[in-house]
Order: C-alpha cells, then structure tokens, then sequence
C-alpha cells in the first residue's frame, strides 16, 4: 500500500484510495518472476493487463490521470522494479497516440496494449542525441504517395525488439532543431526496423539499439502535424516525468522499510544498531526526504489532473527529487546492512542497481535542472513578477 498518510493527502479523492488498494492487491499476490527478462516482461505486462490496471496506463477516454499513474508506480516500485518498469513502459510507449492519436489510430494499436498482450515503445534518444532532443537525426520523408520512410538508429529503447507498437521521433525538417522533428507510429512488424544490440544494464530489462532501413509507415501514422514532434514529447515527458519521481518513492520506501528491519534487531555494542545515533539520522534523513519527495511528485500530478497545460517545471523538480533521494536512501540502506549489503542478489545490492537508472531516464538529473532554472528566470521575467518584485 502507499503510505496510509500519503493517500489522505488533500491530492486525492475516493477513487485513489480505491485504486491504490486494487495495485497493493495485485503486487502482493505477484509469483515469482521467470529468470528470462523477456518472458518476465511479457508475463507482468500480461498479468497487469489481465488485472485491469493498464487501464491507467492506456486510458480508453485518452484521459491520462498522473495521480493514477504515480500511485501505481509508487505501490508497483516498492514491491517489484520489474512490474513497475512493465506498467510504465504500457504508458510511456503509448502516451502520444493516446494524447495525439487520430480514433484509428488509438483503435487500431491502443486495446491490445492495453489487454496486456502486447508491449509498447518509445523511441526518442539515440548514440548522438540523448539529452539533446534537437540534434535528432533519424530522418523520415514522404513518398509520392503520402506514406513515410524512415531511416537512423535509436537506443536505450526500453521493450526494444519486443515491442508491438514504437512511437518514433524522427526529423522531417519543417525547421531547425526540436522545429523540424514529427513523431511516427511504427508497428513492431515494420519491414526494415531490427534490433541492432541488445543492451544488457544493472537492473536487467528489455533493451535495445534499433535500426531503421527504409522503414514504410502510412502516412496518417504521423502524430499531430509534421513538425510537432518535439512538442508532443515533451508533453510525453510532462506527464511521465513525475511517475519516474513515484517509483523513486516507491523504491526510497523499500529502503527505509529494510533498513528499518535491519536497524532493529541487528545487535551490536550491547545494544541494537538502531540505538546507534548516526543510524537515526540515516533514517530521519530517508523519511523525511520520502515525505518531501511524495509532496513534488503527487503536487506535479495533481496539477497536472487539474489541468495545467505545462507542468515541465513541477515535473522537473518531482523527478529531481525523488530520483536523487532514492539514491541516498538505497545507498543508507547498503550501508546499515554492511557485508550483507554488497552481496550480489541481496535485497539492498538489488535495491541500489535497481535505482541508479532512474537518475539518468526520461531526462538526467542535469536535464531537470535546466527546465527547472529556465523557467524561474522565466517566471522571473513575466510581467506580474516585475509588478510583484516593484
Ligand atoms: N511542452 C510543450 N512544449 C515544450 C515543452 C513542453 N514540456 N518543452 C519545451 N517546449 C517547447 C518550447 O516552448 C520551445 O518552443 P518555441 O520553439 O516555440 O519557443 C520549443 O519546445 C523548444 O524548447 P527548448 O528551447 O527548451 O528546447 P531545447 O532544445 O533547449 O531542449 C530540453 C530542452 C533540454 C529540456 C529537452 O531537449 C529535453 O527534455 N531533453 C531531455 C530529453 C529526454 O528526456 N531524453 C530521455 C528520453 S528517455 S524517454
């Protein structure tokens, strides 16, 4: 469950509480996961799908609700890093048809997704253009008959290769930079897109460098008009950059909880580790940045809900956060454990992997503090700050 004192939080409603209740219930009855990550994958996304609850992450009414999403992760995060990954990659690698999808488009790859039968991608970085949006140079251009051909490389494509339906940003060159770049559907089955190398990380999932050689998609596979890619990554990125910040809170939640066990009945110096002053700041300081974090993440969320048009710099400052404060509570938590807590395939050696990423994806920690001071120095300068300010 989240924290009880979270979901009465004036963010949430009746619904959420319900909701929140439904993923604690499908996490805690979860079996063990196959060792093949692939299968893994496939089964929870199929387990989530057969629960119900990739309804949030690929609402039928194209509603995107954040607290939902956030809470699932939260919840899914704390228990299982595999079944939060599986549950956000069903949102993340849908969220532009649902936002920007014509109805056939939605109709035609959204509900498979959303059953939980097929997984979804996004594909945005690649070798040379990671944080740097606007030198995208995988190219797309329109044939004489209004069909689309693609070519470049992307990597880091999380469910790469696996994959039903990508949404792939590639430039079209209706201007320069983040102007010239459109946002494509590509199904799975695509002739000319193969997976390159699959790329093997510290917490294992599905990921891959992909190849795209002559890759024909129908013209009205392009999202929104030619030229609004970035736009519509971005908009993305607003609303899955607070869900990252909630499984950093689910995460920095399961560090506590096992530093907390383990403060309280390992013995030493007469006494228990607990009782040690320095271990009750390592768990002040995990607590309250828990507290601090879950305050950006669902504010990011309940904005946007509200229906804020922009939240990149909540969300920014949610993700920044929490990303940064699971990395000090699964590091404490290594720490309290000692020996126990570098052992490959200890909770806390699993915990501290499984985090570190969170730091890097869907915009690096730097990233966020870029969006976040452009827009104080742009806050700064709208005309109500300067009558404020006077
Ligand atoms: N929603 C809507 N529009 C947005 C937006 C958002 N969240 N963010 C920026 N825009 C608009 C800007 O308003 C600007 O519009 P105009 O050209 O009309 O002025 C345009 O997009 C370009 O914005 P900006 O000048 O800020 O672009 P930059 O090239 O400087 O890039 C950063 C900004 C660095 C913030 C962006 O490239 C980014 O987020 N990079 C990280 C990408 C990332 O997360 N990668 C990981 C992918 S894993 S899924």
């Amino acid at each position: 469950m989240a924290d009880r004192d979270v979901l009465a939080w004036p963010f949430f409603a009746p619904e959420h509480r319900v909701w929140a209740a439904e993923v604690d219930a499908f996490v805690r009855q979860l079996p063990a996961h196959d060792e093949d990550v692939d299968r893994a994958t496939i089964e929870l996304t199929r387990a989530l799908g057969e629960a119900g609850l990739l309804r949030a992450a690929v609402p039928e009414d194209g509603r995107l609700s954040v607290r939902h999403l956030c809470l699932a992760r939260d919840i899914l995060a704390r228990h299982d890093g595999l079944a939060d990954f599986a549950f956000a990659m069903a949102g993340l690698g849908t969220g532009a048809i649902t936002l920007f999808g014509t109805p056939a488009l939605k109709s035609r790859y959204l509900p498979a997704v959303r059953r939980g039968e097929a997984l979804a991608a996004f594909a945005l970085s690649e070798p040379e253009a990671g944080s740097d949006v606007a030198a995208i140079t995988t190219a797309a251009s329109r044939d004489r008959d209004g069909s689309w051909r693609i070519n470049g490389e992307k990597t880091w494509i999380s469910n790469g290769g696996l994959a039903a339906v990508y949404v792939v940003v590639a430039r079209t060159g209706e201007g320069p930079g983040t102007r010239g770049l459109s946002a494509f559907v590509v199904p799975g089955s695509a002739p000319g897109m193969t997976v390159a190398e699959r790329i093997a990380v510290a917490a294992p999932h599905p990921l891959a460098r992909l190849r795209f050689e002559d890759v024909r998609v129908p013209g009205d596979h392009c999202l929104g008009a030619p030229g609004e890619g970035f736009r519509i990554a971005m908009t993305v990125l607003d609303h899955f950059r607070p869900t990252v910040g909630a499984a950093a809170v689910g995460f920095a939640r399961r560090a506590l909880a096992l530093s907390l066990a383990r403060a309280t009945s390992r013995r030493l110096f007469g006494s228990t580790l607990f009782d040690q002053q320095m271990t009750q700041d390592a768990v002040a300081s995990m607590a309250t940045e828990i507290d601090a974090a879950a305050l950006l993440v669902y504010r990011a969320a309940w904005l946007k809900d509200g229906g804020a048009e922009r939240i990149s710099r909540e969300a920014s400052m949610a993700k920044l956060f929490a990303t940064e404060a699971a990395q000090r509570a699964a590091d404490r938590c290594v720490q309290l454990h000692g020996g126990l807590g570098v052992v490959s395939g200890s909770p806390p050696e699993v915990l501290w992997r499984e985090v570190r990423a969170l730091r890097v994806y869907e915009g690096a920690s730097e990233i966020q503090k870029l969006v976040i001071a452009r827009a104080e120095r742009d806050r700064a300068a709208a005309p109500s700050a300067r009558v404020a300010a006077a």
